[in-house]
C-alpha cells in the first residue's frame, strides 16, 4: 500500500498535479520541526533552572538534602550496580552526579581519615584502592537522604543488618559490604566535595518530583 501510495504521489507530483498536497505536506513537516525545535530551545525548557542554586553539598533539611554514596569493588564485580543504585531512584529520589573512578590510596585515606586510628584502616585503604575494580560514587538528593540511605543501606556488618536493606541482601562480609553511605550532616558535606567537582553535579529539575512530594 505504501509503495502504491508512493508510486501514485510521484506519478502525481511529475504531472504536476500533486503540488498543492506535496507543499501542505510539506508546511505541515517544516511546522512540525520548527514547533518541536522551539519546545526543545524554548522558553519552557531555558527558564527551568530552579535547581541551579543548589549548593554541591546541598541544604540539608530540605528536599535539596545531599548524601554521598559508592558502590564498593565487590559490588561492582558482582554486578550489583544497577541493583543498588536502582533502590534510590525507586525510592523517588533524584541522582545528581555519578561516576566510576578506581579511586587513589589518597583519595580513599582522604574519605576516610576518621577511621586512621582503626585497626582495619590498612586493610580498608588496600582493599578499596586495589584497582582490581572500580567503584561507583554517587549523590543522591532528597528528603531525608543522609538518614534514609543510611537506613536503606543497613549496618555496617552484613550479617547484621536487616533482610530489605542493600547490606541485608547482598552481602557477608564486613569488609565487603557493597555500599558506602554518608554517615551524616558533616560526613556528606565533606565527602561530596572530596569526589566530585561543581561542573561534575548536575543540579536538574525532576519533573516526576511533583508525584513524589506532596
Ligand atoms: P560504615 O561503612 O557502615 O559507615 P565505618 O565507617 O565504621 O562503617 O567503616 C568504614 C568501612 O570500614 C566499613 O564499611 C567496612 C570497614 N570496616 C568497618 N569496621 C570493620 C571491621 N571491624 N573489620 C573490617 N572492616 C571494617
Ligand atoms: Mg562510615
Amino acid at each position: 500500500m505504501a509503495t502504491g501510495t508512493m508510486a501514485t504521489t510521484t506519478a502525481a507530483a511529475e504531472s504536476g498535479a500533486s503540488f498543492n498536497w506535496g507543499f501542505a505536506a510539506g508546511a505541515a513537516f517544516a511546522g512540525a520541526a520548527a514547533l518541536a525545535i522551539s519546545q526543545y530551545s524554548g522558553e519552557s525548557f531555558s527558564t527551568m533552572s530552579a535547581a541551579a542554586d543548589v549548593p554541591v553539598a546541598g541544604l540539608p533539611g530540605t528536599n535539596q538534602e545531599r548524601s554521598f554514596f559508592m558502590v564498593k569493588p565487590d559490588a561492582v564485580q558482582r554486578g550489583l550496580v544497577s541493583e543498588i543504585i536502582g533502590r534510590f531512584e525507586k525510592r523517588g529520589y533524584k541522582i545528581v552526579a555519578m561516576k566510576m573512578v578506581t579511586p587513589s590510596r589518597e583519595l580513599i585515606e582522604a574519605h576516610y581519615d576518621d577511621l586512621r586510628s582503626r585497626p582495619f584502616f590498612e586493610g580498608l585503604c588496600k582493599y578499596m584502592s586495589s584497582g582490581e575494580a572500580p567503584v561507583v560514587a554517587f549523590v543522591v538528593e532528597g528528603k531525608g537522604i543522609i538518614k534514609v540511605g543510611r537506613d536503606m543501606i543497613g549496618v555496617t556488618d552484613p550479617l547484621k543488618s536487616a533482610p530489605g536493606t542493600i547490606r541485608g541482601d547482598t552481602g557477608v562480609s564486613i569488609g565487603m559490604n557493597s555500599i558506602h553511605g554518608s554517615d551524616g550532616v558533616e560526613g556528606a558535606a565533606s565527602e561530596i566535595p572530596l569526589w566530585f567537582s561543581q561542573d561534575e553535579i548536575a543540579n536538574w529539575n525532576k519533573t516526576a518530583d511533583k508525584w513524589i512530594y506532596e
